[in-house]
């Protein structure tokens, strides 16, 4: 198992609960930066006490491999905290699972239903398609006035997963929608952040205001949740899989029937709603970030934008759209959207691992029990392995000619990497691809007259967020009269 019996513990920082209170009062920096700082004093694998917790802060690929990698089920597990636990009824989800048969058995199901999906007679492309294609009949609505594509940006990203989890979607202004937007905020504002701060209720680190707003917004998850579910189990039939939730009906029904592959995995009602809850989260606030990021920096790098179009313009013409088996012929968009994910990694500190045995991290002992950060940021700003790394420039992940795509570093991974990395990598491509490519083809944005180019400083959370900005979208010429919708 890789445990160095009597080696050395990592550099470890003094004891001081300070450190916690540093992190939840926010600093100047949050915690990633913080984290990156902290290597010029303590190296780049450090150890610290966040209250009773030791947790080790990695910062070099080498150590994230192999403790992703070539430990990937040492390292497998989650920590239990306050929050997590309210969000996933004590983790009975994917995400916030500690290492488990059910854990393996929710992966499985769920990676299973969503290939099969990339095979079925409505195809994930098509899904995309359309939504790209109402996206830009909206963008041409409200041409050259400034606007925030945040909300419809969203929607379109929202019907996706919901065509995949609920076989349903939103229409502009839906309730329903509006309120998903706001708890779903209130959640991603909220969550998690008890895994980096313990809460020492004597110490009120952790905002009790936090914790409330918490408990509201995921009430309100749970009441659209349970009624997905009731309206599936109407008209539920053994015979047809309509989406995601009814892949997860069936194996609770084969479950209960103690059929031999899943009997001991114990799928409860509480399963099948946190992980459908789950997949349906994480597709929608980790692709719609990374949109609302490529945007920010197209406003802010009008030559990558330009170039992207040229490609465009080159490869797939004004004739029809974009679609998926136009990607290995794009190589800058590609390489545009490799860019976005390394200077703006979504998740900046993945999901804390915890160590499930002792084992070793390089010349280190790691005891059983010790929650492990990998610092992702440190890795995609590491200045021995990215050129310049701040600043943003597709153009390193061409090769020479330019022609193709190839990746200058291994310190590289939006996704994560192993037994834990993220179930949706294939599908947010593919979704990244075709909505860039669809607005791109048509419009140009740009920054509305005397408005401040966006701020390129990040909001931490369980995902990190672009603030608020707005930007307008000019057809391009040639569209101008361009019949409208026509559908892929
Ligand atoms: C986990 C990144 C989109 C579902 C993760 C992790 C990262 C990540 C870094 C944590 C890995 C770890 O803790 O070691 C991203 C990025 C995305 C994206 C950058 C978009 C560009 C999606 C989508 C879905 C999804 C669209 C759903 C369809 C999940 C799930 C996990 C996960 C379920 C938990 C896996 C586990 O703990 O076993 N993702 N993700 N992700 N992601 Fe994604
Ligand atoms: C986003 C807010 C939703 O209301 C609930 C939810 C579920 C799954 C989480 C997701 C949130 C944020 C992004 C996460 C995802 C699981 C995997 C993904 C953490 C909190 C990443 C990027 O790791």
């Amino acid at each position: 198992n890789g445990f160095v019996p009597g080696g050395r513990s990592p550099p470890s920082l003094p004891s001081l609960p300070i450190i916690g209170s540093l992190l939840s009062l926010g600093t100047d920096s949050p915690p990633h930066i913080f984290f990156q700082q902290l290597q010029k004093k303590y190296g780049d694998l450090y150890s610290l006490m966040m209250g009773s917790h030791k947790v080790l802060i990695v910062n070099n690929h080498h150590h994230a491999k192999e403790i992703l990698i070539k430990k990937g089920k040492i390292f497998a597990g989650r920590p239990r905290t306050v929050t997590t636990d309210l969000l996933t009824r004590d983790g009975k989800d994917i995400a916030f699972a500690d290492y488990s048969s059910t854990w393996k058995f929710h992966r499985k199901m769920v990676h299973g239903a969503l290939c099969m999906f990339g095979e079925g007679s409505v195809s994930i492309e098509k899904i995309i398609c359309r939504e790209a294609s109402s996206m830009c009949d909206m963008l041409t609505e409200s041409q050259n006035s400034a606007v925030d594509l945040a909300p419809e940006l969203t929607r379109a990203v929202t019907n996706v997963v919901c065509a995949l989890c609920f076989n349903s979607s939103y229409k502009r202004g839906d309730a329903e929608f509006e309120s998903m937007l706001q708890y779903s905020q209130g959640i991603v504002d909220t969550v998690a952040k008890d895994s980096l701060v313990d809460i020492f209720p004597w110490l009120q680190i952790f905002p009790n205001k936090d914790l409330k707003i918490l408990r509201q917004c995921v009430s309100i998850r749970d009441k659209l949740l349970q009624k997905k579910y009731e309206e599936h189990k109407v008209d539920y039939s053994d015979n047809v899989q309509r989406d995601l939730l009814d892949a997860l009906l069936r194996a609770k029904r084969s479950s209960e029937n103690n059929n031999t592959s899943t009997h001991d995995v114990g799928l409860t009602e509480d399963h099948v709603l946190m992980t459908v809850g789950d997949i349906f989260g994480a597709g929608v606030e980790t692709t719609t970030t990374v949109l609302k990021w490529s945007i920010a920096y197209l406003v802010h790098n009008p030559q990558v934008q330009r170039k992207i179009q040229e490609e465009l313009d080159n490869k797939t013409g004004k004739d029809r759209h974009p679609q998926l088996s136009d990607r290995g012929n794009l190589p800058y968009l590609e390489a545009t959207i490799r860019e976005v994910l390394r200077i703006q990694p979504v998740s900046p500190l993945l999901i804390p691992h915890v160590a499930l045995q002792d084992s070793s991290v390089g010349e280190y002992t790691v005891q059983k029990g010790t929650r492990v950060i990998i610092n992702l940021w440190s890795l995609h700003h590491d200045e021995k392995e990215w050129k310049n790394p701040e600043l943003f420039d597709p153009g390193r992940f061409l090769n020479e000619e330019g022609d193709g795509l190839c990746c200058p570093s291994a310190s590289y991974l939006p996704f994560g990497a192993g037994v834990r990395v993220c179930l949706g990598e294939a599908l947010a491509k593919m979704e990244l691809f075709l909505f860039l490519s669809w607005i791109l083809q048509r419009f140009t944005l740009e920054m509305p007259t005397g408005q401040p180019l966006p701020d390129l400083q990040g909001k931490f959370g369980v995902v990190l967020q672009p603030k608020k900005f707005k930007v307008t979208a000019k057809l391009r010429a040639d569209w101008e009269n361009f019949p409208l919708m026509q559908h892929c």
